[in-house]
């Protein structure tokens, strides 16, 4: 280990190395010395011995699963988590937390959101959109070769101040490069749309998801449970990435619903022509939708299923057009997943909505900003000072351990008009100095 840990290390002039390892701080360890790997959260509970810690149990490599402690339980509702796609650091040493096994680390980003009162948002960092469960993350081409060590707490020290996000939320190393899939083209964190197809059932979801992905009609009936699509498409110019759910119908599966709709960005209302019931049956799903989302304008997409079934229709064309306009003209759509009628149309609607949605908010972000500049200049012009920012250091504790080695020491907080999030990882290693705890960390 020593060995392949010198291999990698460039030390400063002033740098001591000795046969007992003794590593001084002003080593430089390249960040292929974090072994990232796309992780879907597969279990998640509560742990019984502290407040703050989530027990998660992570796949990372079809199937073969680890456990992961993280401090995540005051940021994120535990039913996000479920299901949750995450990057995880997997060549941490195996620690015990209050009795729990963590056999990594979550990589989370966090925000100071109000300098006064020290509000911090915790978010877990998005892996890239194309990647797929078990995937190898990596900053750099250069060390793809490299397997790294089980990371020593010194190593992981040195490299945690480097780690940062930029405006994109993308995650960078020494703001220099980029967290990428094998797909390089892939950045950590690009337009996310994830499309969220919803109706009673037996209306047509899967067929016409599956119609549209895969070009392809399934003529026999299997009641969803849960299926999740990737495609890739292009829409007025614009490389897309779709992440299509395609959800139960049948009751008895529905439980998960408020959770996909929460994570959904655009939505596709199915229901069926030969079915009153399934246009019924809507009215209270857009309204669910309306109400997790908190919002009038969200993406979406009316569909009226089975078109080619002339003889055995019941509501016309009228109906769902009435309907659209009582939903403030949500674009309607008849479809037929047999013939493909109307399928990809209804699919790339709800992209250019959220195309539109984002643009909008992006616009709103950036005269924020601005103005936020402009107001920043002003109180230095009124001050007639040379005001420099002044470093502040804040120390916070995440997680459920009292412990002083796992405080998250933040930088110097810059401007916030150039905050564009800090870096945190929550979970499972402690300092040298700890029994337990788990060590949270800051990069700018
Ligand atoms: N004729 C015709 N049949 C369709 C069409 N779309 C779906 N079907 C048939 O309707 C049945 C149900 O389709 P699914 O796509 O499984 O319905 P679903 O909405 O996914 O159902 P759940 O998963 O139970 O919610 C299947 O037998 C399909 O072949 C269509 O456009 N035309
Ligand atoms: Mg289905």
């Amino acid at each position: 280990m020593i060995r392949q840990l010198l291999k990698r290390v460039t030390y400063s002039t002033t740098a001591t190395y000795s046969t007992t390892a003794t590593y001084s701080t002003t080593a430089t360890y390249s960040p292929s010395y974090l072994k990232l790997q796309v992780g879907l959260i597969q279990r998640c509970k509560r742990h019984e011995k502290t407040d703050n810690l989530y027990i998660s149990d992570i796949d990372i490599n079809k199937g073969d699963t680890i456990q992961v402690c993280s401090g995540l339980v005051p940021y994120v509702p535990i039913e996000q988590m479920l299901l949750k796609r995450v990057v995880v650091i997997t060549n941490m040493k195996s620690r015990k937390l209050k009795g729990e096994v963590s056999q990594g680390m979550i990589l989370a980003a966090e925000k100071v959101v109000d300098e006064k009162t020290k509000t911090v948002v915790v978010e877990p960092v998005e892996p890239p959109k194309s990647s797929v469960i078990g995937e190898r993350l990596y900053f750099d081409k250069e060390d793809r070769d490299f397997e790294p060590p089980k990371l020593k707490e010194k190593v992981w020290a040195y490299l945690q101040p480097k780690l940062g996000t930029n405006e994109d939320k993308q995650v960078v190393f020494e703001n220099k490069t980029l967290l990428r899939g094998e797909n390089r083209d892939d950045f950590a964190s690009g337009p996310d749309y994830k499309i969220v197809v919803l109706g009673a059932g037996g209306v047509g979801k899967s067929s016409i998801t599956v119609q549209f992905v895969q070009g392809v009609y399934i003529e026999s009936y299997d009641p969803t449970i849960e299926d999740s699509y990737r495609k890739q498409i292009e829409v007025d110019g614009r490389a897309c990435d779709l992440e299509i759910l395609d959800t139960a119908g049948v009751a008895q599966f529905t439980a998960m619903r408020e959770l996909y709709i929460k994570s959904g960005k655009g939505f596709l209302l199915v229901y069926s022509v030969t079915d009153e019931n399934s246009l019924k049956e809507l009215l209270a799903l857009r309204e669910q939708v309306l109400r997790i989302k908190d919002c009038e304008t969200v993406p979406m997409v009316l569909v009226g299923n089975k078109c080619d079934l002339e003889e055995d229709r019941v509501l016309s064309i009228e109906d769902g057009v009435q309907v659209s306009q009582d939903w403030g003209l949500v674009p309607f759509y008849e479809t037929s997943a047999m013939y493909k009628t109307n399928v990809d149309e209804a699919f790339i609607d709800v992209v250019r909505q959220i195309m539109r949605n984002e643009a909008a908010i992006s616009v709103e972000k950036k005269i924020l900003k601005e103005k936020h500049k402009l107001e920043q200049a002003q109180a230095q012009e009124s001050q007639k000072s040379n005001l420099t920012y002044s470093e502040t250091t804040t120390t916070q504790q995440y997680g459920g351990n009292e412990n002083p080695n796992t405080q998250l020491n933040s930088a110097a907080a810059p401007p916030a008009t150039t905050l564009t999030g800090r870096f945190t990882q929550l979970s499972g290693v402690n300092s040298s100095k700890s029994s337990s705890g788990n060590k949270c960390c800051t990069i700018m």
